[in-house]
């Protein structure tokens, strides 16, 4: 027996993987990744694989920076924990904090700290009950999302997303979640263009809010773009009617910047890219680039006032919320992220060319649409291109590309039949072009082996 089979065995008799089907892993048995240096990954085959997703939409500054080793190592060293419960702090959770509230949109002043994305979800629902509470509208509970959304898997975040496969497992969603339509135009827009489509979908918001009565909805929370959704782009004005309903309507408005934070978008938030203000706003994944897990919520002055002033106990936190080595490669990871000036890569030459790339792929007759913003981006593979049709889920025409990708050497993910990418933010041009050669090849044989 190798390694890749002990490891193999192993994994399959002892470890329960997220969001897996085990009887059908314990058949092929799992990839196991054993190192990565960049933008490339190594399997125990000694296979060298092009990181298309930045591991899980994550790992901003690329793999094997050993400016994050350090400041790992640095506080793990001086303090490797303590926590900020009962009047402590530590100075790597403060500065983070500080930092963030620097280059926050304006206004958003104070971060409470987490552990994961959903965490950090699942702190923003309870913060936004608690604040209609101080402010004497305890009915004002309801949150509203949208289908294709996703916001994590605890029990709340699992029930402000919209992926329904995510809910009858666990009979959810709880009460006081409810969901409109996202504006995914491509995939249901008809013959609206996507302007009048994102206007609807912006109005079914407001009809909801008016159907349940506003005085009974806490906030609504989106994803400047979703994400793990299908990398759903909303149409222009978009973004600007939703948050004016949320004002003419008293509704607090969550920004879910896991995905979209820290330079994805190529600003260094999706809110600053589709002139979002929000009240709220959560972030996770490339806070850290995933070399620690951390994730933050950052509140505006009203939220952040009234905890300020409410005279009692806020009755919640994790043990490890403001973690002093997350918190310090987290701080460094922004210092990286600032000084190689990533964000502006993203919106500048290297975003032009991962553009490029997608478009030049709209061609292959599989190709529907090609889209992108920054370095996230996506195809959406169809039957029809006129009609935008897309395959028979039973054909699994995205799970065979995506497979067909690996055997490639390359990370896409698939979504439905949509093929996402978002790629490390350091990733070159050669790179890009390297995606652009091993995607298509990986479209030329799902063509040839679907038979399409
Ligand atoms: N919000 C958004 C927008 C996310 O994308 C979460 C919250 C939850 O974060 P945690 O850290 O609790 O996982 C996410 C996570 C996929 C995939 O298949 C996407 C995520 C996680 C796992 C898989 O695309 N996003």
């Amino acid at each position: 027996m190798n390694d890749t089979q002990r490891w193999q065995t192993l994994d399959s008799s002892h470890h329960l993987h997220p969001f897996t089907d085990h009887k059908a892993l314990a058949a092929i048995g799992s990839r196991i990744i054993t190192r990565a240096e960049g933008c490339w990954l190594w399997d125990s085959d000694g296979n060298r694989i092009l990181d298309g997703m930045a591991g899980l939409w994550c790992v901003n500054v690329g793999y094997g920076r050993d400016e994050l080793v350090d400041a790992a190592a640095r506080q793990m060293r001086e303090l490797p924990y303590y926590n900020t419960f009962f009047q402590s702090s530590t100075p790597a959770c403060v500065e983070l904090a500080a930092k963030l509230a620097d280059i926050a949109p304006p206004g958003l002043e104070k971060a409470f700290f987490a552990n994961s994305g959903s965490e950090a979800n699942d702190t923003a629902a309870k913060l936004v009950r608690y604040f209609w509470n101080l402010r004497g509208k305890p009915e004002k509970k309801t949150i509203i999302s949208r289908k294709y959304a996703y916001h994590g898997v605890t029990m709340a975040a699992a029930s402000l997303s919209g992926l329904t496969p995510m809910h009858p497992q666990s009979d959810l969603p709880l009460p006081g979640f409810e969901h409109v339509d996202a504006p995914y135009w491509y995939g249901e827009g008809g013959d609206l263009s996507p302007e009048a489509f994102g206007q609807r979908a912006a109005d079914a918001l407001e009809r909801r809010i008016v159907e349940l009565g506003a005085e009974n909805i806490a906030a609504f929370i989106g994803e400047p773009i979703q994400g793990a959704g299908g990398v759903i782009i909303p149409p222009d004005g978009y973004w600007s009617a939703v948050q004016d309903i949320c004002k003419r309507h008293d509704v607090l408005l969550i920004a879910d910047e896991v995905i979209c934070g820290f330079g994805r978008t190529g600003r260094w938030w999706g809110s600053e890219a589709f002139g979002i203000s929000p009240d709220i706003m959560t972030m996770a994944k490339g806070l850290s680039s995933g070399y620690l897990p951390i994730s933050a919520v950052m509140v505006g002055e009203r939220v952040g006032d009234a905890l300020s002033h409410s005279g009692e106990e806020w009755v919640h936190g994790y043990t490890y919320s403001g973690h002093p080595v997350a918190a310090a490669v987290a701080l460094e990871n922004i210092r990286l992220m600032e000084q190689e000036g990533l964000a502006e890569r993203a919106s500048g030459s290297i975003g032009a060319a991962f553009a490029d790339m997608l478009t030049s792929l709209a061609d292959h007759p599989l190709v529907g649409e090609a889209r992108s913003l920054g370095l996230i981006g996506a195809i959406e593979l169809v039957a029809d291109k006129a009609t935008r049709q897309h395959f028979p889920e039973s054909r699994e025409v995205g799970p065979t590309c995506r497979n067909l990708c690996i055997e490639q050497g390359l990370v896409m993910r698939a979504v439905r039949d949509i093929m996402v990418l978002s790629p490390p933010l350091i990733i070159s041009e050669t790179e890009i072009e390297e995606i652009g050669i091993r995607a298509r090849k990986a479209l030329d044989l799902t063509a040839a082996k679907l038979d399409l």
